[in-house]
């Protein structure tokens, strides 16, 4: 079984178009555009496209398989048979402990294998969903399910892992316990080492894929994306506040936002304080890759801008609503009460019915004046 990564591979070649169901994916967008880990892109030239990405495709001959795993991040994936057959096996995440050993520290390989009882005494219990994916049909791997995967036939597929704000918070509850169990493991060396939490972080960041200073990188540029999509709404449909209350497209924003401030919150509740990473407001919006960034995930909700200088229409409104507003955000706090100011700015002239004030803090709507 051989997997590359075509568009990295292959960036002028377009192979073909995803999905609409699955393009809402962050993961992807943001690894256009930046570098996982913060720290590299200080030692690489601007325009450099090889940040890495999840966006594979995968060939294997009859007989070949995948063994048992859930997807990295706890992400979404997709997968798109171009040719060839594949069985699927399936476990909801409601029964993934009973794929540990009795240690609760690794998962069976192959389930097929004959598993001791004694060694993985859940396992006999586990309900599989079997499906079998033909030739052009695509398999969705919600977050979490463990899967095993079993080529029929020749097969070549491509593969997509993505989140966005539906799963963001999967995502932050893996890091954690990865976390955890990363600090659990060196916990020996704690006193002898000059800087354990630094440590620990880069374990996570090797085993896991980011840690959590790249992890509010993310979160805070997202955020940041999300509110200069709604300011630039606003903007385009003169400010009417009718606006607010006839546009699907304004709700999924604020779900965004809504979403990213969960995970904020339970950052913060987990005692994650500053200074995980400085995103800069001003600084961050004068960032030609954050233009791009905010470009793609317009795309995403079909927004499209005629104007070639929509950002720096939008950067004024920005910074006008912002002059007073210390323009540095360092931690989940800081995180939440950016959010909390954006969203009461974008709301102070609006007195119908606010899809932010209903999604983000679940007001109803005769609660709003
Ligand atoms: O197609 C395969 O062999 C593995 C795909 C997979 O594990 C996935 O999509 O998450």
């Amino acid at each position: 079984m051989s997997t590359y990564n075509i568009i990295r591979e292959y960036p002028e070649y377009q192979a073909y178009i995803t999905p609409l169901f699955f393009t809402d994916d962050w993961l992807n967008l943001y690894l256009d555009n930046y570098h996982m880990h913060d720290d590299l892109d200080a030692d690489r030239v601007s325009n450099d496209i090889s940040c890495s990405d999840y966006r594979f495709v995968y060939m294997g001959a009859k007989g070949s398989w995948t063994p048992l795993h859930a997807d990295v991040f706890r992400s979404y994936s997709w997968s798109a048979n171009v040719c060839g057959k594949k069985k699927w096996l399936f476990l909801p995440p409601q029964q993934f402990n009973l794929l540990f050993d009795r240690n609760m520290k690794n998962t069976v390989y192959n389930i097929f294998d004959d598993i001791s009882e004694t060694e993985f005494p859940g396992f006999k219990k586990a309900i599989w969903l079997e499906c079998i994916q033909e030739q052009n049909e695509i398999i969705f791997v919600p977050s979490g399910w463990y899967h095993q995967v079993h080529n029929l036939e020749d097969t070549i597929s491509i593969n997509h892992n993505w989140f966005n704000g539906y799963n963001l918070s999967w995502v932050w509850d893996l890091l954690l316990r990865d976390y955890k169990e990363a600090k659990e493991y060196i916990e020996d060396i704690k006193d002898i080492c000059d800087d354990f939490e630094g440590l620990c972080q880069r374990n996570l960041a090797a085993n896991t894929g980011m840690n959590f200073n790249d992890f509010f990188i993310f979160i805070s540029r997202f955020s940041l994306a999300n509110v200069v999509e709604l300011y630039y709404l606003r903007g385009e449909l003169n400010s009417e506040n009718s606006i607010w209350h006839c546009s699907a497209i304004i709700e999924h924003f604020a779900l965004n936002l809504s979403s990213i401030r969960k995970t904020a919150l339970k950052m913060k509740s987990e005692g994650v304080k500053g200074n995980l990473g400085i995103i800069n407001l001003l600084e961050t919006l004068s960032d030609p890759k954050f233009l791009k960034l905010c470009t793609g995930l317009g795309r995403i909700y079909s927004v499209i801008r005629e104007e070639e200088n929509w950002s720096c229409t939008m950067k004024k409104a920005l910074m006008a609503d912002f002059a007073k507003y210390g323009s540095q955000v360092c931690s989940p706090e800081d995180l939440i009460t950016f959010i909390d100011y954006a969203v009461s700015k974008l709301s102070s002239n609006c007195d119908e019915q606010n899809p932010l004030l209903s999604v983000l803090y679940e007001i109803q709507p005769h609660e709003q004046n």
